[in-house]
């Protein structure tokens, strides 16, 4: 069953597309009614339906929602996710929970088969991380509702955010250059990117593998707006190559099927340092070390992913060593680190006010996740060309800390209306505003909260 549409409802079932675009106490209603309603014990499911579990990146965007509503909520999120940190310190993509049945998502805990290998936690998990930007959701947090337990919690979380940081740092510089690469499109949450399109292609499937396992996403969403079975297929040989290992990570570059440098991954990680030094600074540790960490990042950043022909950053695939074509949302995230150099920022900044983006002071629509004027956009399908929440979020987020509150405010007026008009959607159609996939998800609610909180 397709699940269904349902508008935006304020207080009184009155639908909120009614009420005026500007009814803030409607719009939080809608948010926190549905925040509420995927809480779960100790951590805030993204979906009922689609994505019953707990997931990494979802829980950093989450919790800084709560922090407007229950902030002791926001701190159990990112505690309960990092209690399934693995020893080696990363931080699994999927914290499953044992009360849902094994089939309810695919692939489940018995794919993943992670509690029989070494070092990692009692609780079933995936084998693969999401961008880390919990440092810099964990600082957000505490900045939007300081207080004496939120310190504490924080100053707990420090050293986790160090350990998960040190692992991808160490673990994952396939490359050698100061960057971490992904494993899997997974890996980067805007899994189905046209960023991902060669290095996917090249990833051997057999066709045993397209029979031997059953979608579940298809059964809660329509196929058109979802990866295709192809695509699915390298998904799964690709876990499956990684799995065989124990989800080692010493001969990624002799082995793996799927080694990309990603622009927005790597960009979460720089400013996940700046992050941690502010976090350190407020809990007495020593920002030093961050502070250094965070500018080799961006220096890397912008030596290893930028391109000066296109004036945009691109993704970096280790296998052949280019640049990859596709001129996604994924290049302009790295706006969000602070000592992002002037020519860079300029350039995004031109990138995004292009008609492939159409940022500007005033401006219908969010920015569509890839390039509108590509013959590869997709309007419906899920991350080749719908607006998200999140990444928008991202974006004005950089767009204040380079100094352009303008921009930032007509970007942050075209997310509130999109969610006043359609609800609190998964994502939605770039073009005509329309809610598409879940249509109670668990960020696009949070983060809505967070920029009523500015206006
Ligand atoms: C989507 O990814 C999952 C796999 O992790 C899926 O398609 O089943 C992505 O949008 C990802 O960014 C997000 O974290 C996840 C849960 O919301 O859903």
């Amino acid at each position: 069953m397709v699940e269904q549409v349902v508008p935006a409802v304020g207080p009184g079932g009155t639908p909120a597309a009614d009420t005026a675009a500007g009814d803030r106490a409607a719009l939080v209603a809608v948010a926190r009614a549905t925040l509420d309603g995927n809480w779960e014990h100790d951590h805030t499911v993204p979906s009922r339906t689609l994505y019953p579990h707990q997931w990494s990146w979802d829980s950093a965007f989450i919790a800084i929602g709560w922090a407007h509503l229950r902030p002791e909520r926001a701190w159990a999120e990112l505690t309960s996710l990092f209690d399934a940190q693995w020893r080696d310190g990363r931080v699994p993509h999927i914290v499953f929970n044992p009360v849902v049945a094994d089939d309810a998502y695919f692939p489940g805990p018995a794919f993943w088969a992670t509690t029989s290998v070494p070092g990692t936690p009692r609780t079933a998990t995936s084998g693969l991380v999401q961008p880390p930007v919990h440092a810099l959701a964990a600082w957000h947090a505490y900045r939007r509702a300081p207080s004496e337990p939120a310190r504490a919690a924080l100053g707990r979380l420090y050293p986790r955010l160090v350990a998960q940081q040190h692992y991808l740092s160490s673990h994952r510089d396939v490359g050698g250059a100061g960057l971490a690469s992904i494993v899997h499109p997974w890996e980067s949450g805007l899994d189905n990117s046209p960023a991902w399109d060669e290095p996917l292609a090249a990833v051997p499937t057999e066709a045993a593998v397209l029979r031997a396992y059953r979608r579940r996403d298809i059964v809660h969403a329509a196929a058109a707006h979802r990866p295709t079975d192809l695509d699915y297929a390298r998904y799964v040989a690709i876990v499956t190559a990684y799995r065989a290992t124990g989800y080692r990570d010493e001969q990624l570059a002799d082995r793996h099927p799927f080694l990309v440098e990603c622009p927005l991954f790597n960009a979460a990680m720089g400013a996940a340092e700046s992050a941690l030094a502010h976090i350190a600074r407020e809990i007495g540790a020593d920002p030093g070390p961050h502070r250094q960490r965070a500018a080799a990042i961006t220096t890397a950043l912008v030596n290893r992913l930028y391109d000066p022909t296109t004036g945009t950053f691109h993704a970096r695939d280790l296998r052949t060593g280019r640049l990859t074509p596709a001129r996604t949302v994924l290049g302009l995230t790295p706006l969000i680190l602070p000592d992002l150099p002037t020519t860079q920022v300029e350039a995004i900044l031109v990138e995004a006010g292009s008609p492939r983006f159409g940022l500007a002071a005033r401006m219908t629509r969010p920015l569509p996740s890839h390039d509108r004027t590509a013959v590869d956009f997709e309007p419906l399908r899920y991350w080749r060309g719908p607006s998200w929440m999140n990444i928008n979020w991202l974006v004005r987020y950089g767009l204040l800390a380079h100094g352009h509150p303008r921009l930032a405010a007509g970007l942050g007026a075209s997310m509130i209306e999109l969610a006043a008009t359609a609800g609190c959607h998964e994502y939605f159609h770039p073009d005509t505003g329309a809610g598409l996939g879940s249509p109670a998800f668990s960020w696009t609610a949070a983060l809505l909260l967070d920029l009523l909180a500015e206006v």
